[in-house]
């Protein structure tokens, strides 16, 4: 593929001294950032990694691990990003299935990281303060990224409820960020707030944007609305990437004040946004970019533009240039305008494949699962989500997954998970069961020991039957009516 330089060491030749990482009080100028990152780099040399290993990380959104991804693209690794609030069991498999070799993680993840070393045969792992203390050695930096070579990896469910992988090759992230800025342009003053993790592609984004357009990052380690409200209060934060459960939040702690002017893109994604939620912002002037996008995009692929968001609220806007939209309909054929059907995507941000498993992909368009319709101007408006995803607070919930987790149980004979609204998350999972002489907290206890806490179901109500269709097929959709009969 194309070659181009390493993003972070070409940055710094640019603009050396332009500020690239803010983290509560400290401050790391590109330069800094290149000198801590070649460090980390010579560190790497005694973990046996090298191009294309896979190395996994378990980290906090904290410097160190900005430092860590960087030095690994230098090192040519491809990373497994590994989400902190899955358990080790969860984490194993992702482990396994990507072949990974050496995991680093934070010492608050140390029990976790012990776990993962007994669950998975061949994997070493390593603290990250042990790398640091860690002896250098020369290392072959890799000063140029081939533009077709996978960068990272993050796992995402499907319809079985088992994870695939989502290979992000370099190509991916470039006209990511290259689309995101031909929409949203580049100012002098931009810094991009970062308290979305890392671990997802709504954080990595962040990273990579930055040492592509030479803009600090404000990192955050974890989402706190009162802290993220005075950063866009102080005119030093120009924009920040949410999910509708923090803007929530952050509305409710503003009250009644407002943000700097210099404030001018609340990039939202990762989920629907209700109506009410975008009036709101409306009413106080707070610039809502809605957003459309996925593992599989690298982050946005369609965006509402600044001129539109008053005309089209509750749309997810236009294709960020160069990538293109279109709506198939369930016969094959491409849909009329204002007619439901599949969301079909193609452009160069999209992931070339899942580790071992095929992609839906349709004379080069992938189709994505989700449904949704384009107006008479070509605006997506998305309708439902793809194999009956829930998701809670930006978080994916697969209803799969958790009913073979309560079928394992030896008093359960059926399970069925449906995503109920909720105010907080959005969404969060209820379970029906058929099954026998069980308590609902001995369930819950159950599943806490195998997913992770947002999957967890608010409620396992016993039910006689499960709604199934003429070919017994359960029906997902009309679970929900099991609730309402009963109150
Ligand atoms: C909403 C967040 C911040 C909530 O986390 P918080 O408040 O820090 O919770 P904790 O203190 O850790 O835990 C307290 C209790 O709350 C439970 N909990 C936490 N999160 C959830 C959740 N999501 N659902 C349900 N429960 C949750 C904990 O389990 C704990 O409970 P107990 O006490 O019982 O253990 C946090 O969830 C968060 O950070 N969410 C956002 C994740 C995210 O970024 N998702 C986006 C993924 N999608 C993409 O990346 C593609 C789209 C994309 O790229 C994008 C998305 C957004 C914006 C921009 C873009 C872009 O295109 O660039
Ligand atoms: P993930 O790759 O885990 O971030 O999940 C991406 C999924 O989130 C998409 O396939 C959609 O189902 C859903 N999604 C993303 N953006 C929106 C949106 N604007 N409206 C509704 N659902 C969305
Ligand atoms: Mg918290
Ligand atoms: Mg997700
Ligand atoms: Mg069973």
């Amino acid at each position: 593929g194309e070659m181009i330089p390493n993003w972070l060491l070409q940055r710094t030749h640019l603009t050396p001294t332009r500020t690239a990482l803010v983290f509560n009080e400290q401050t790391w100028s590109f330069q800094e950032l290149k000198e801590i990152v070649l460090d980390y780099a010579m560190k790497l040399s005694g973990y046996s990694i090298s191009h294309h290993s896979r190395v996994a990380i378990l980290m906090k959104n904290r410097p160190k691990t900005v430092f860590l991804v960087h030095a690994l693209q230098l090192v040519g690794a491809e990373i497994v990003f590994l989400n902190s609030r899955l358990t080790a069991s969860e984490l194993s498999y992702q482990i396994n299935d990507s072949e990974t070799t050496v995991l680093f993680y934070d010492l608050d993840f140390s029990t976790t990281a012990e776990d993962l070393e007994r669950l998975c045969a061949d994997l070493q792992s390593c603290s990250i303060e042990d790398l640091i203390t860690s002896a250098k050695h020369i290392v072959n930096i890799h000063s140029e990224f081939d533009l077709d070579d996978i960068s990272s990896i993050m796992y995402t469910s499907g319809t079985t409820g088992k994870p695939k992988g989502v290979q992000q090759t370099y190509g991916n992230h470039w006209w990511s960020a290259i689309g995101s800025s031909l929409n949203l342009g580049i100012q002098e003053n931009d810094a991009w707030l970062c308290t979305v993790p890392i671990f997802h592609i709504s954080g990595l984004s962040i990273l990579m944007r930055s040492v592509i357009y030479g803009i600090p990052i404000f990192l955050m380690e974890e989402f706190n609305e009162e802290y993220a409200n005075s950063l866009l209060q102080s005119g030093k934060v120009t924009i920040m990437s949410v999910v509708t459960a923090m803007l929530n939040r952050m509305l409710t702690a503003l009250k009644d004040e407002s943000y700097h002017e210099n404030f001018r893109c609340m990039l939202l994604g990762g989920g629907p946004a209700p109506l009410p939620l975008l009036e709101k912002c409306a009413k106080k002037h707070i610039p809502v970019f809605q957003s459309y996008g996925m593992t599989e995009t690298a982050s946005q692929i369609v965006t509402l533009s600044p001129e539109d968001s008053f005309k089209k609220l509750g749309s997810a806007g236009k294709p960020l240039f160069p990538a293109q939209i279109k709506i198939v309909r369930n016969d094959g054929k491409d849909a009329s305008a204002l007619e439901t059907g599949e969301i079909a995507l193609k452009g160069p941000n999209i992931t070339p494949g899942y580790l071992h498993h095929d992609m839906s992909v349709c004379d080069g368009w992938f189709l994505t699962g989700d449904l949704g319709y384009l107006d008479e101007d070509g605006f997506l408006y998305v309708q439902d989500r793809r194999s009956d995803l829930i998701i809670s607070g930006g978080e994916n919930v697969y209803p799969a997954e958790i009913e073979a987790v309560l079928m394992a149980h030896e008093t359960v004979y059926e399970a069925g998970v449906t995503g109920i609204n909720d105010t907080t998350w959005g969404q969060v999972a209820y379970a029906f069961i058929v099954g026998q002489n069980v308590t609902e907290e001995e369930l819950l206890q159950f599943c806490r020991e195998k997913l992770a806490s947002y999957k967890i179901p608010k409620r396992i109500i016993q039910v006689k039957e499960l709604p199934r269709n003429a070919a017994n097929k359960l029906v997902r959709g009309k679970l929900r009516l099991l609730i309402e009969g009963r109150n």
